[in-house]
């Protein structure tokens, strides 16, 4: 597919995605979708890939739902716009490879719940944070009420919903809704260097760290426990983990 809102890179072990709208400051609308699903397709086909980036171009991550389009719609496409959503950014949540959030600027409303789909977030100094949906007489629509609370906590997360105020990248450090700030130079070198860390791990471990702990914190603790239990052992009959084991026994470097 030809992408104009979006670009995509693909390189030999990791992809980046750049939301590319930046006259509307990457604002989520139904074509975007279409783009992002389709570049997602590409990335779950493509073995090689240990991760995925997505950052945005201008002064933007992304600021939101499209309101232009939200303000033509009826209940009904309201919902299906909504569902679209939750359906892409579960599908980042759930993709088995590690997703990183390069945040660049604004990450408002559904830009902040795009962000929160990724498996790690750092941003710029730039960047600001917010579900300013309130102002607009709306509620989060692509499982923002959801995610907000599990990553900053519940009181945390309504301060911010209800308010709609807007917190700056250091605050969103201080709450954990970010892991890293960094100088606006230094963004996609530090997603990179995360990339590195990650590519030189196992590859199946990686995927199942990732597997169980996004399943977990959405199960109760028993089932979530044995959940584990399964995952780790079933690991003991895979190549990656007797090479990881007796490379460390034998004080080298694991060769995967
Ligand atoms: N949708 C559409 N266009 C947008 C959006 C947006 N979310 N945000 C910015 N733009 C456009 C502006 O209209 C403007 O266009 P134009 O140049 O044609 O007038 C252009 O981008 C640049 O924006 P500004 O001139 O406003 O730039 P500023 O630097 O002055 O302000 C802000 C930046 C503070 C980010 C400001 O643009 C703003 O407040 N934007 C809206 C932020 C917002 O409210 N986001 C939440 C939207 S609601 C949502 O995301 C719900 C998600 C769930 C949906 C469920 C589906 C039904």
């Amino acid at each position: 597919m030809e992408y104009t809102n979006i670009e995509v890179q693909i390189n030999e072990s990791s992809a980046q995605i750049t939301m590319n709208r930046p006259q509307a400051l990457n604002a989520l609308n139904s074509q975007v979708f279409v783009e992002l699903n389709s570049a997602l397709d590409e990335i779950e086909k493509n073995d090689n890939l240990r991760a995925l980036i997505i950052t945005g171009n201008g002064k933007a991550f992304v600021a939101g739902a499209d309101i232009g389009e939200m303000s033509e719609m009826n209940e009904e496409q309201a919902y299906n716009f909504a569902k679209t959503g939750h359906d892409t950014f579960n599908r980042i949540a759930n993709l088995k490879i590690p997703v990183i959030a390069a945040i660049n600027g604004f990450a408002l409303g559904g830009g902040c719940e795009f962000a929160m789909a990724c498996d790690i977030r750092i941003a710029n100094t730039f960047a600001k944070f917010g579900q300013p949906e309130v102002n607009l007489g709306l509620i989060p629509g692509y499982c923002g009420t959801q995610r907000l609370s599990r990553i900053i906590g519940l009181s945390n997360a309504l301060h911010l919903l209800l308010t709609a105020d807007m917190i700056d990248a250091n605050e969103a450090l201080r709450l954990g809704l970010v892991q890293k700030v960094t100088e606006p130079e230094d963004l996609l070198n530090e997603a990179n260097k995360i990339v590195s860390k990650i590519t030189s791990k196992g590859k199946l471990a990686i995927e199942k760290a990732k597997e169980v702990t996004v399943k977990g914190i959405n199960m109760d603790f028993d089932s979530a426990s044995k959940l584990e239990v399964e995952e780790f052992s079933k690991l003991f009959g895979k190549p990656e983990s007797k090479e990881g084991m007796t490379a460390f026994l034998e004080k080298r470097k694991p060769n995967w």
